[in-house]
């Protein structure tokens, strides 16, 4: 047994014993609740009430001791392990716990998802009612938990590399609602197997070469499911192979702690001390929180018994940390067994009762569907003698499900108007069965993006100016002056990646830029395309406008997982709560070979639904389109041209205030024979192919989409075909990919089918990735003379 060992805890928060002594009861309470909460989730998910469960049971004592040391202002990115934090900070009360669990679409009653995330997936908002950033330094902040192993620790170099910011750039004083000087700590969570994650280990060297006051706790159990350590781990300890990064006195790295899971007293002092460090001084840290247990397993979904050893469970048992603690108050009397044997069965209760809570405000507003669902019904008999058996029947079934759910209502009311077939009778049942379908999709469908005052669909159009002088300039030339005057004029604007910092990025963009405006708004990283995206994700959630560049398209790649997974997801999944305005830059199209003219679009539409995707055809369009992204509050992506940088463009007089609208195509040559539908690089050669088809008598109109995402939000494009009656879509995706996309919002959404004379194409790149060199760049993309025969051949037909 430890000694007492928290001496210093007490001295430095200067508590009177008896105070000292509530505090640690009230942890072992939390514990209690927290176990018990556990205990009872999983009987929910065995008996039906809910859908899948993963709890906290294990990690009770380790989570209390750290929630001690977190305060207002921090920000917690974990993992579903965490339930006994989130009770320990206040972040959640079991009702709130159980109605997520249960998957209750009200956001009152889970107020962290919504019912759309797994239960143990918790989140603060980080926005207010209109969009404004809220006042983060007054609150315990929680950046939505997510699934995929080790996917909420990228994210955490942003949020404690913030705290950086804040603190060195006297321009970002002024937002007191972000910082307080920037002594806000992240603390992040992840069990042991997740460690074996490339994510982990990038995170890892980032955070030590950026010293950043980041906390990473390793909930170490021993296994990932059924794997245990020795699969995952090299000498089978995360801590003894961390210790290359360990900080020394003139070096930069982290401070590595190891601790035991189920000794509460020797975790606060350790706690105390790293997390006191990282927020004094900015150095990061890992507390690698052994010899923890898992009572009843991984989850809801199969049972441990199958692969862990007797010894092993019987190990779990004695070494289980409420059963630790206990031990521990006895032997120094910090209470009597009747004290806590009350305060246990006050825990049950407590859970019991919220439990309850939750479940009656789950089911009510289904049961008021049920009850108006079955009155519908039984009027329809009355009108419908002939019908009566069948509609009875679906009623009864409806009414004496006693755990009925809004699927089965619906399905019943639709089985309904199809017995009723073309009757009037039907009429109300039909009313009341488009209102639930209404009310469905704000319940489950919302919330993609921002959808009020900070959406950039609703920013105003200011349409670009030009001198009557205006020279020609180079399009690098248009970006970089932009973002001088971006940069003047928006000090929460960061950009950051790979060459970005020192020589402006590979194509000028921030030339001179740093120089002008410090390390601490354009800077260089690591080659860590994963990080850097988190890095950005943490940086927007903070309230700051970060640009975090990805080199070439081709590396999206790397960056994909927490774009797909976490940026695009997080408005929706907190149902609005929480926004990331995260700008992500690239460039691509056309280059030479494999890996510097890819163009996959179909993947970045299918990943990334929730971000915007623009895809300027010239470096103005692309000021306008950033200026249009910086009013709203979504993340995006910006594919800028690689070859666009350095052909002549007109420099615009109102470079930081024009903007260009997103979902808004452009004709950029009028034509009337047939309507092209491309953007980006391509528009080039097709605008080569409509030179040389004009000379033949065949008149092009050029549609330039602008924004994959929004697509062509007016139907600009069905108006040309409407005139045309021809249609072709290019791009140079694979067969299938960005082309099919337009093809399908064009023909299926806007019903494009019924102006078509001739059968509709697209033209696309082949099917392998491009051969290297001019001619296997010919013979891979499309190529104006392709176009010109696809086009000629269409007036043919
Ligand atoms: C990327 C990804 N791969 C696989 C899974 C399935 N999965 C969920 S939890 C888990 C094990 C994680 O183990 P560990 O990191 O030790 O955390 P623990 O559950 O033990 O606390 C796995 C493989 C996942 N969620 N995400
Ligand atoms: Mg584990």
């Amino acid at each position: 047994m430890p000694e007492l060992g928290i001496a210093s805890i007490s001295a430095q928060e200067k508590l009177s014993f008896d105070l000292f002594r509530q505090q640690i009861l009230n942890d072992y309470r939390i514990a209690c609740i927290s176990r018990e909460t556990s205990l009872l989730g999983r009987k929910e998910v065995l008996t039906g009430k809910a859908k899948f469960g993963i709890f906290g049971d294990g990690k009770e004592v380790a989570q209390v001791a750290m929630a001690r040391f977190f305060k207002n202002g921090d920000f917690r990115s974990g993992y579903y392990r965490d339930q006994t934090f989130a009770f320990a900070i206040g972040l959640a009360s079991v009702e709130q716990y159980f109605a997520q669990l249960y998957s209750d679409p009200d956001i009152n009653n889970d107020p962290f998802s919504a019912g759309r995330q797994m239960n143990a997936h918790f989140a603060t908002p980080n926005t207010g009612e209109n969009g404004e950033w809220a006042d983060l330094v007054n609150i315990k902040n929680n950046i939505a938990d997510l699934a995929p192993t080790a996917g909420q620790v990228p994210r955490s170099i942003g949020l404690g590399f913030a705290s950086k910011l804040f603190r060195s750039n006297a321009a970002l004083k002024q937002f007191s609602n972000l910082s307080d000087n920037g002594n806000e700590v992240c603390f992040t969570t992840i069990g042991d197997a997740s460690t074996s994650e490339g994510h982990f280990w990038e995170t890892v060297n980032a955070a030590g070469v950026l010293q950043i006051p980041l906390c990473i706790f390793v909930w170490d159990d021993g296994y990932g499911i059924s794997v245990p350590k020795k699969f995952q781990t090299t000498k089978g300890s995360i801590s003894d192979i961390l210790q290359g990064f360990q900080k020394q006195d003139e070096t930069n790295g982290l401070n590595i702690y190891k601790v035991r899971g189920w000794d509460y007293a020797g975790m606060c002092e350790a706690f105390e001390e790293g997390i006191r460090i990282a927020r004094e001084q900015h150095i990061p840290c890992v507390f690698h929180v052994e010899e923890i247990t898992q009572p009843q397993g991984h989850s809801t979904s199969g049972s441990h018994e199958r692969y862990k050893t007797p010894e092993r469970l019987e190990w779990e048992r004695e070494f289980d940390g409420n059963k630790k603690m206990r031990e521990w108050i006895l032997a120094n009397d910090l209470a009597a067994e009747d004290e806590i044997s009350a305060l246990e069965t006050e825990a049950k209760k407590t859970v019991r009762e919220g439990k309850n809570k939750a479940w009656e405000k789950f089911l009510a507003p289904i049961k008021n569907q049920v009850s108006r669902t079955v009155d519908l019904i039984q009027s329809m008999i009355s009108s419908l003698p002939s019908k009566a058996g069948a509609l009875q029947k679906i009623s009864k079934d409806l009414s004496s499900n006693r755990e009925p759910l809004r699927k089965d209502v619906m399905k019943t009311l639709k089985d309904a108007i199809d017995i009723a077939g073309e009757n009037d009778a039907a009429y109300w049942t039909k009313d009341y069965y488009h209102d639930l379908l209404s009310e469905s999709k704000s319940l489950y469908n919302s919330c993609l993006y921002n959808e009020g005052a900070k959406s950039a669909l609703n920013v105003e159009e200011i349409k670009v100016q030009y001198d009557a002088n205006a020279p020609l300039v180079n399009g690098y030339e248009i970006l970089n002056k932009y973002f001088d005057q971006l940069f003047a004029n928006n000090p929460k604007v960061i950009a950051f990646g790979e060459d970005v910092g020192y020589i402006g990025d590979v194509n000028q963009g921030f030339s001179g830029l740093q120089a002008k405006y410090g390390k601490d708004r354009i800077f260089d990283t690591g080659i860590r395309e994963l990080t850097i995206m988190g890095q950005g994700i943490g940086l927007a959630f903070r309230g700051l406008r970060p640009i975090a560049e990805i080199q070439y398209i081709d590396y999206l790649l790397y960056g994909l997982q927490p774009l797909s997974d976490d940026a695009a997801t997080l408005h929706f999944r907190t149902k609005g709560k929480q926004s990331c305005p995260l700008i992500v830059r690239t460039r691509g199209h056309r280059l030479e070979g494999i890996w510097h003219s890819g163009s996959p679009m179909g993947m970045v539409l299918s990943a990334l639904r929730g971000m915007y995707v623009c895809v300027p055809r010239s470096m103005t369009q692309a000021a306008g389109m950033y200026n249009t992204l910086l009013k709203g509050n979504d993340p995006a992506l910006m594919v800028e041209c690689l070859n666009g940088y350095r052909l002549k463009e007109k420099l615009p007089s109102n470079l930081a205030a024009f903007t260009v609208p997103l979902g808004i195509p452009e004709i950029i040559k009028e034509g009337t024979d047939v309507t092209v539908v491309s953007y980006g690089s391509t528009l080039r050669i097709v605008q080569e192919a409509a030179d040389t088809l004009d000379k033949l008598g065949i008149s092009c109109e050029i549609v330039d989409v602008q924004t994959l995402l929004p697509f062509d939000i007016h139907h600009t494009i069905l108006a040309s075909l409407k005139k045309t009656n021809r249609i072709v879509f290019v791009d140079e995706d694979v067969p299938g990919g960005a082309a099919g996309y337009m093809f399908n919002k064009v023909m299926e959404e806007q019903g494009g089918y019924r102006f078509l004379d001739v059968a509709p194409r697209t033209i696309t790149a082949k099917a392998h990735r491009p051969s290297y060199g001019s001619d296997g760049d010919y013979f891979s993309k499309p190529n104006a003379e392709e176009i010109e025969t696809v086009i000629a051949e269409m007036m043919k037909e």
